[in-house]
């Protein structure tokens, strides 16, 4: 009999919520038991491949799918990339993957920033991240804090991560903006628009945070030639569409 896989189908109201406040927060997106599969993997993958940065904020693996095949199922899960299509509501490519460790009571702060200015990217306007907790992250472990409903602050410039009142330094308005902090249970996930304002919190606990996130832009996204680890030295040229190999096409949109 021919196996039929089945859409991983978000409710409307999820992505109502998603698109209003810039990001949203998806229970058991894999289930308990994989995430502590990934756990192992991204703790091993993390002590075999080099890191892009290792700083007490975190450990930072990049592009780990490409090294990981455990970690490229999770990259590729069709879960994750079924669940962002029906989020962003356009055709989307993998940008890149990151393993984030926060090591046992780093008492660093991820600080305020938003994603996409950091990225060189000309024109993809639906870009969404999902950060997967491959271990319970309560609010004391380092989960992710957000403000909502700014993810249309486009003009802002990048700013550090850890930088206190970087953010706020650049759009002083941000200051008095609610903030939403999302614990999450292992396999649960977030969805965050690259333009979403966000931090995640110290971890104060015993435990390692191992968080895994992958990123998605549109599939039409042209490189702007900016420096960054993920499109430099792979002969792209400015102007070029980010397409193939390493930048593949992911969900159902054609
Ligand atoms: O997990 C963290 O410490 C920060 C994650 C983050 O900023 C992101 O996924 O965009």
């Amino acid at each position: 009999m021919t196996q039929v896989a089945t859409r991983f189908s978000l409710s409307s109201s999820t992505i109502e919520q998603y698109r209003r406040d810039g990001f949203v927060h998806v229970p058991s997106i894999i289930s308990r038991d994989e995430a502590e599969q990934f756990r192992v993997a991204a703790v091993e993958a993390s002590e075999r491949l080099a890191a892009l940065s290792d700083q007490a904020m975190f450990r930072q693996l990049v592009n780990v799918w490409q090294h990981d095949a455990m970690m490229k199922a999770l990259t590729l899960h069709p879960n994750i990339a079924s669940a962002a299509e029906q989020l962003a509501g356009v055709a989307l490519r993998l940008w890149h993957d990151q393993i984030l460790i926060k090591q046992p009571h780093n008492e660093k702060p991820t600080e305020w920033h938003q994603d996409q200015p950091y990225w060189p990217h000309a024109n993809s306007s639906h870009p969404i991240s999902a950060w997967i907790a491959l271990v319970d992250v309560p609010v004391e472990r380092g989960c992710m804090t957000f403000i909502p409903e700014a993810q249309g602050r486009s003009e802002l410039p990048p700013t550090s991560l850890s930088a206190k009142t970087g953010l706020f330094d650049v759009a002083p308005d941000l200051t008095w903006s609610p903030r939403i902090t999302v614990p999450l249970k292992a396999g649960d996930c977030t969805f965050h628009h690259g333009r979403t304002p966000h931090m995640a919190t110290p971890n104060f606990t015993d435990d390692a945070r191992v968080a895994h996130v992958v990123i998605f832009m549109d599939a039409d996204t042209i490189y702007t030639g900016a420096n960054h680890v993920v499109s430099n030295n792979i002969g792209l040229t400015k102007d070029a569409l980010l397409e193939g190999d390493l930048f593949p096409r992911v969900g159902e949109k054609r």
